[in-house]
């Protein structure tokens, strides 16, 4: 979509002031879409169009009126992360994943086409590219994760060699199916970083789609499988932990606790691993296969802002979503300090919740509704089998359904391939779905 397709009815939105920071000269090279999309306020300004952003922005359109709402969001289509998993393993194509971001922003919503370059909470402004300021009455931070391959020496430019691949970008998640598909014999690497990261089940389901791919492919016996990981558990969860080392041990997996990914060479095809029991020490691999979860952190902007914690991260009330020192502003998803598992199904039940304290706080009256950290990773161990993985703020099972979901179950792999992308884009990001909460209960009625 070009950029003034994407942005809708461009004549109708040129007749903001720019406001320019003092000492600024007015540009003539503003950014073609910023200048055409920004008013100077709006009610609600919501910053980020992913899960959380776009999931909000529908919910506020709802409650205030479109016009009254804005969205700011720099990229051109907008991504169903989750999918990735299964795209990396051959069992979907990418396309799939991606809409324009303009068919997923709520009709008459402003869609700010820029980036956020900082924050100042104390004016209730942000500022855009080429110095736009934008005010809010309440503000919606939704800006994610970011990932920094560039903290592995060697990358990113190791993409640009074969048999390595990433499954969390959309420039490296094809290039783990073709390492995959090129699989001859040799070790096969998957590695979890020393940081936070979303989706924290992810960087072993695409080892065990690797793992079935290969058997049925008849290559497994060739293959030497390692999952590398800088943390000393395979999963925060005990029940589901207990669950994967048992696949773990039913696929014969090596697991190496507390070893991180440094470098990769991957001209010769190696990858350097500290070993963080003993500084210092590293270890070489060759690999015939590697598949990288990036180091991740807070977006550039939200590094020392003042809506940030000192990590980086938006602060917020873990109950509420609230900013714990500005009542206006507000965080979900991937950004936020919430001590939970960052997750897109985290992000739903967030939205619920989000929703409700904004409307009390729109009537100045106190946020009463909690947040109990739900999240949930749908943990692919094949082509036809997920562990559910449901938990809370205190890593407890809050399971929706009443079977046991630490059990590989087909029925769960079709929920997540197949229902989960109809929930995620007409329910998700259209406001109406705000986490399994009301099926869990109605599933467990007369359990107790
Ligand atoms: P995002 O959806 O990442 O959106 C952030 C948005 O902010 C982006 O559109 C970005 O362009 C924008 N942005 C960033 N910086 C700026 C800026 N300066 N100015 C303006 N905009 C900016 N979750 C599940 O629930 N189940 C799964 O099975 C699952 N599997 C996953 C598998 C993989 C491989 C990956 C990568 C993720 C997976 N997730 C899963 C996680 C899920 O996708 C994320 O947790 C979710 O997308 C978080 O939503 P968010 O709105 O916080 O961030
Ligand atoms: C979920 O709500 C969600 O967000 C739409 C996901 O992200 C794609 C999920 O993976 C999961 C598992 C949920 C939870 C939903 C149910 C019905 C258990």
């Amino acid at each position: 979509m070009s950029l003034f397709g994407a942005v809708s009815s461009c004549s109708r939105l040129c007749s903001g002031v720019w406001l320019l920071k003092p000492g600024m000269q007015k540009m003539s090279s503003l950014h073609t879409a910023a200048r055409c999309a920004a008013r100077d306020y709006y009610q609600v300004l919501v910053l980020g169009g992913g899960a959380g952003g776009i999931a909000m922005t529908a919910r506020m359109k709802r409650k205030v009126g479109a016009e009254n709402v804005a969205v700011v969001e720099p990229t051109e289509t907008h991504y169903y992360q989750p999918m990735w998993t299964l795209v990396g393993g051959g069992a979907k194509q990418l396309v799939a994943s991606a809409r324009p971001m303009g068919s997923v922003i709520p009709k008459g919503v402003e869609w700010i086409k820029s980036r956020v370059t900082a924050l100042d909470p104390d004016k209730n402004c942000v500022w855009l590219e080429n110095d736009i300021k934008v005010s809010y009455k309440y503000l919606i931070i939704a800006l994610g994760i970011s990932l920094h391959y560039e903290k592995i020496k060697g990358l990113p430019e190791g993409f640009n060699y074969p048999k390595i691949g990433s499954n969390y970008s959309v420039q490296t998640v094809e290039k783990t199916w073709r390492a995959l598909q090129d699989f001859k014999e040799g070790n096969a690497i998957f590695t979890f970083p020393n940081t936070p990261v979303k989706c924290a089940g992810a960087p072993q389901k695409i080892m065990y789609l690797s793992d079935a791919y290969l058997r049925k492919t008849g290559k497994r016996s060739k293959a030497n499988f390692m999952f590398n990981t800088a943390l000393g558990v395979i999963f925060g969860v005990k029940k589901y932990a207990d669950a994967l080392l048992e696949v773990i041990k039913d696929r014969d997996i090596a697991v190496n606790y507390k070893r991180n990914l440094i470098e990769v060479r991957a001209d010769k095809q190696e990858a350097v691993f500290e070993n963080l029991d003993k500084p210092g020490v590293t270890e070489v691999h060759q690999y015939e296969m590697l598949h990288v979860t990036p180091p991740m952190g807070p977006p550039a902007v939200l590094v020392n802002s003042p809506v940030s914690d000192e990590g980086g991260w938006v602060d917020v009330d873990k109950e509420t979503l609230q900013h714990k020192k500005y009542s206006n502003v507000f965080g979900i998803g991937d950004c936020t300090n919430l001590p939970t598992s960052k997750t897109a199904a985290a992000v739903a039940a967030q939205s619920g919740v989000l929703d409700k304290t904004i409307s009390l706080v729109m009537k100045n009256e106190i946020p009463v509704k909690k947040y109990d950290g739900y999240t949930s990773c749908p943990l692919v161990t094949g082509y036809n089998k997920v562990i559910l993985a449901e938990f809370d703020y205190n890593a407890q099972p809050l399971e929706t359904f009443p079977i046991d979901q630490s059990k590989e179950r087909a029925t769960m792999y079709h929920m997540k391939a197949d229902m989960m992308p109809l929930l995620y884009w007409n329910a998700l990001l259209k406001g109406y779905w705000g986490g399994p909460a009301p099926v869990r209960k109605l599933m467990h009625l007369g359990l107790k």
